[in-house]
């Protein structure tokens, strides 16, 4: 397959690029792309050297897939060029998530609706998939009412430049601010920009993308997402109405059962995820599963996973191998 990267030196480009040799993507050319600022910079991939080049020069070379990581207005330009050209695009910005023309993807619910006629599609945002993950399974068989969920999100959300505001914070160095206030040892409840409800944008992708995953606008959810001081790995406290009664031990072994999802829960031995366990792995780790104790059919659980993993790299790569095995491209 001959496959572009799109923002190959950026934060998910180079996990995406990690991740597409350690699960052996069958890659036959590679073609790394990146901003005009990029452009003829050498990056590695399987020890082997390749130069970065523009996206003129990939839309031409008609690769097979064209996987997407450079920024909203980079995907809503570039997408369709590539679309147009034949190239099967996954993108992971939100420029194409909400759109009703397109899919929105965790392979492990709802892959089972691409077809080839999907030329651009979409990977949802790193908190609503591991979100999902632990949902999509209790719902089928509780079905949810209604989901309220806070986040602790890490700095390489955001960008480079976060994560760069948090060591030089660490190492007591002055340098450029990527958040309006100092990161470490502070929490922030503000992830991406407030809209004029008052929600941020990534609490209202937490409200809404769910609902397009699981093909189902009868729950709701409601988020607060907060930023905190870790370098990678999101966590999510998370409380679920269901419509029907369920047994806790139930719970824990649909959960252990969901391809993808962990169980980490074990109080005796102090047994729960946190995200330096799930740092640099792909799957979806739960923990603190208990009831509600104050409501009915409610219930408390804590989910962490590497943001940039099947966060954003991990799953773009798992529906451009489900596109390969059922010859969708
Ligand atoms: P570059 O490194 O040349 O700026 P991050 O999310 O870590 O900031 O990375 C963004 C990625 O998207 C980088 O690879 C960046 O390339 C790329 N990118 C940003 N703007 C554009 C653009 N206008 N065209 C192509 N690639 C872009
Ligand atoms: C964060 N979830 O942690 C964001 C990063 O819509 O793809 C990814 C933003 C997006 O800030």
């Amino acid at each position: 397959m001959k496959v572009a990267v799109v923002g190959a030196t950026g934060m998910v480009g180079e996990v995406m690029l990690k991740v597409l040799a350690q699960r052996n993507f069958p890659v036959t050319e590679l073609i790394p792309v990146a901003s005009q600022r990029s452009v003829g910079k050498t990056i590695t991939y399987n020890n082997k050297d390749y130069k970065v080049v523009s996206l003129e020069d990939a839309v031409n070379s008609k690769p097979d897939i064209a996987l997407f990581s450079a920024g909203g207005s980079t995907s809503l330009e570039w997408a369709p060029k590539f679309a147009e050209a034949g190239t099967t695009v996954v993108d992971n910005s939100s420029a194409w998530r909400m759109d009703e023309t397109k899919k929105l993807i965790v392979p492990e619910i709802n892959a089972t609706q691409l077809t080839k006629e999907d030329k651009i599609i979409a990977n949802p945002n790193c908190s609503t998939i591991q979100l999902v993950m632990c949902l999509a399974p209790l719902h089928k068989k509780y079905k949810m009412k209604r989901v309220v969920v806070s986040t602790y999100q890490s700095v390489s959300g955001t960008g480079v430049k976060a994560v760069q505001q948090l060591e030089n914070e660490i190492a007591g160095v002055k340098g450029e601010m990527a958040y309006p206030y100092p990161i470490g040892r502070n929490a922030l409840p503000h992830c991406d920009v407030f809209e004029e409800s008052g929600y941020t944008k990534e609490e209202m992708k937490l409200a809404r993308e769910p609902q397009k995953i699981l093909d189902d606008r009868t729950f709701s959810v409601t988020a607060t997402a907060v930023r905190i001081p870790t370098s990678g790995g999101h966590s999510e406290a998370v409380n679920v109405e269901f419509e029907n009664d369920f047994d806790i031990n139930e719970i824990r072994e649909i959960l252990a059962a969901t391809p993808g999802v962990i169980v980490q829960d074990n109080t005796a031995t102090n047994t729960y995820p946190m995200p330096i366990y799930a740092h640099d792995k792909d799957e979806v780790f739960v923990g603190r599963i208990r009831r509600d104790l104050t409501q009915p059919n409610t219930l408390n659980m804590w989910i962490v996973s590497d943001n940039l993993r099947k966060g954003a790299a991990t799953n773009t790569i798992q529906i451009a191998e489900y596109l390969k095995e059922n010859n969708l491209i």
